[in-house]
């Protein structure tokens, strides 16, 4: 019997088709997006604070890094035959999205095409995809359904760069090898037509993550065409600072007054403190991007402390994971992920539509706020019984300790002081809600860091980039993080020492390092009776390096760069005492 459709369904169908062939041609005015607009567009994203990024491909079959490992621990051919058995029949997008969301995730990025250029979805610009391999699914379609399912925006992660693409000029290992017969024009119609179908045959992506932006055959200008085709197809759409070629390399910040897309992109550290401008970390749950056998796991304290500073920096934290050959997400790396959820569960409200500030986040304390309430997260004690603060410019009606016990605070114009007995301090993270008589919002970033005792005293460095004054030792102690010590190409160790010209008591150490990941091991030391003694073995600075330690009396003080990568340079080398 033929089914009649009531009139009211058919209705809401037409109201339902209008609406899609509306928001299809709604025109967005890209070149004057106002800062409202802007800032409306982001919202949900700087709300959401956390999302978990997924590198997954064939690759994971051997193990090694996605990418990367191609014509170097893998030969070009094994790598590019991978697909072929590949065949993740454990893969299941509805745990993949529940995962993220029982983490206490709001977002998740899948890298849709890395630099090997195998796709995950049902292209049909190269036969080089998922739909080819044994397995024959379109895992993008898969995700995206189940990420609308729970909840979850999803995401994609592009990769500009692709070493495999005969257009393509680069080619592996890492792109130090020239393609026979590129043509980079006809390599950007390819990755324009496949954007365009991820972004036309998948419903909402709400973030495109580029990658791969630092190569010479990549330009600003093909980025800000990239960019506005992109918004063009999905008006809403953000799209990080990987697009053009702005950014600092893994600071991941952009220069002030280039174009970086909507957002910065620290890797693998903690993106400094900036409420200007809004930023995300990337960081892996381990150490690899891909799976990896026996990979390192962070700790949850490693984790949380993560999420913290980032939002304690007014940043979002986009942790990764790598799914295994077949689909499976290791057993260490779900629990690890549900012991974070079981910490977002409790005190998500500390984090989730919160801003960072207005204490600027150093490795012991981080903030963040809301509306009238200022959450601090305490994560490492000093050896004092008190926390003493800088004032904050409003008054505190009323402090509870979120962590659980009791506490008592105190506040004059001079300084909040806190109190939080031993017994009642947090392992991993003692939170303090402070709600106040008026509005936290517009309080201006307040340093909890006294004047670093080194600004403006004497250096001296065992080498100096061609000689020039202007990237001299001096460059590190001037209290200026624009300007940097540097040294001569190929330099792989060195010093820098200061002399604070009379012997100073300090506990608390921060240096910024540019070009982050040149230094892999480094050493601080202070002269006593004319010996060297260390008192601090570190791997990586990275963008930001700060450590407290138990209190030092000394004059003359160096950083012993025992091995980099290239030629270290460092903005600042600061030291304070915070008792
Ligand atoms: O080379 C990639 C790397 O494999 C990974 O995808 C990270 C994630 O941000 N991005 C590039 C390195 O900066």
């Amino acid at each position: 019997m033929k089914q009649k459709i009531p009139i009211f369904f058919l209705i809401v169908l037409v109201a339902f088709s209008e609406c899609k062939t509306m928001q299809a041609e709604r025109k967005v005015d890209i070149e004057n997006e106002t800062p409202q607009q802007y800032e409306a567009r982001l919202k949900w994203w700087q709300d959401a604070r956390f999302g978990m990024f997924v590198h997954w491909g064939p690759v994971s079959i051997k193990g090694t890094e996605i990418g990367w490992s191609r014509g170097s621990q893998v030969p070009i051919d094994e790598y590019d035959s991978l697909y072929l058995s590949f065949n993740p029949t454990n893969f299941n997008a509805n745990f993949w999205a529940k995962l993220a969301r029982d983490t206490g995730m709001k977002y998740l990025v899948l890298t849709s095409k890395h630099h090997d250029g195998f796709c995950l979805w049902n292209t049909k610009y190269t036969d080089y995809n998922i739909m080819n391999t044994p397995f024959g699914r379109d895992v993008v379609k898969e995700l995206a359904q189940a990420c609308k399912r729970y909840g979850i925006v999803f995401c994609l992660y592009h990769s500009i760069c692709d070493w495999y693409h005969p257009d393509y000029p680069l080619g592996s290992p890492g792109g130090k090898t020239e393609k026979p017969n590129p043509n980079m024009d006809r390599y950007n119609t390819y990755l324009t037509n496949q954007l365009a179908e991820l972004l036309s045959n998948y419903g909402r992506i709400g973030i495109l993550w580029f990658d791969g932006d630092w190569e010479k055959p990549w330009t600003q200008e093909r980025g800000i065409e990239l960019y506005k085709t992109v918004r063009r197809l999905q008006p809403d759409i953000i799209i990080n600072n990987r697009v053009g070629v702005g950014r600092q390399g893994m600071a991941g910040t952009t220069d002030v007054g280039k174009f970086g897309g909507d957002y910065d992109t620290p890797e693998q550290r903690i993106g400094k403190f900036q409420i200007d401008r809004p930023w995300e970390s990337c960081i892996t749950i381990c150490q690899q991007w891909a799976w990896k056998p026996n990979d390192k796991l962070k700790s949850l304290k490693e984790s949380i402390n993560t999420l913290v500073r980032c939002t304690g920096g007014d940043g979002n934290l986009l942790l990764n994971i790598g799914p295994m050959p077949d689909g499976n997400i290791e057993d260490r790396q779900i629990e690890r992920l549900l012991e974070i959820g079981d910490w977002v569960k409790k005190y998500g409200k500390t984090i989730y539509g919160t801003r960072g500030g207005p204490y600027i986040t150093t490795a012991d304390i981080a903030s963040t706020r809301s509306g009238k309430t200022v959450y601090i997260h305490i994560l490492k004690w000093g050896d004092s019984e008190y926390l003493k603060l800088p004032p904050l410019p409003a008054t505190i009606k009323k402090a509870k300790l979120l962590t659980g016990g009791r506490m008592s605070v105190y506040q004059i114009p001079e300084y909040v002081q806190l109190f939080v007995p031993e017994i009642f301090r947090d392992e991993i993270d003692t939170i303090i809600e402070l709600e106040l008589k008026t509005s936290a919002m517009e309080i201006p970033p307040l340093s909890t860091l006294p004047k670093s005792l080194t600004t403006g005293k004497k250096a001296e460095a065992s080498n100096v980039y061609r000689g020039m004054n202007e990237f001299g030792p001096a460059s590190a102690v001037d209290g200026d993080s624009s300007t940097r010590w540097a040294t001569d190409h190929g330099v792989t160790n060195g010093y820098l020492q200061i002399d604070l010209g009379t012997p100073q008591k300090f506990n608390y150490v921060a240096i910024e390092e540019a070009y982050p990941g040149r230094i892999t091991n480094f050493e601080l030391k202070y002269l006593k009776n004319n010996n060297w003694i260390t008192f601090y073995k570190g791997k990586h600075i990275g963008g930001r390096f700060e450590t407290s330690f138990p209190p030092i009396k000394a004059q003359h003080i160096r950083l012993e760069i025992l091995n980099a990568t290239e030629g270290p340079t460092i903005y600042e080398f600061q030291l304070y005492n915070k008792d």
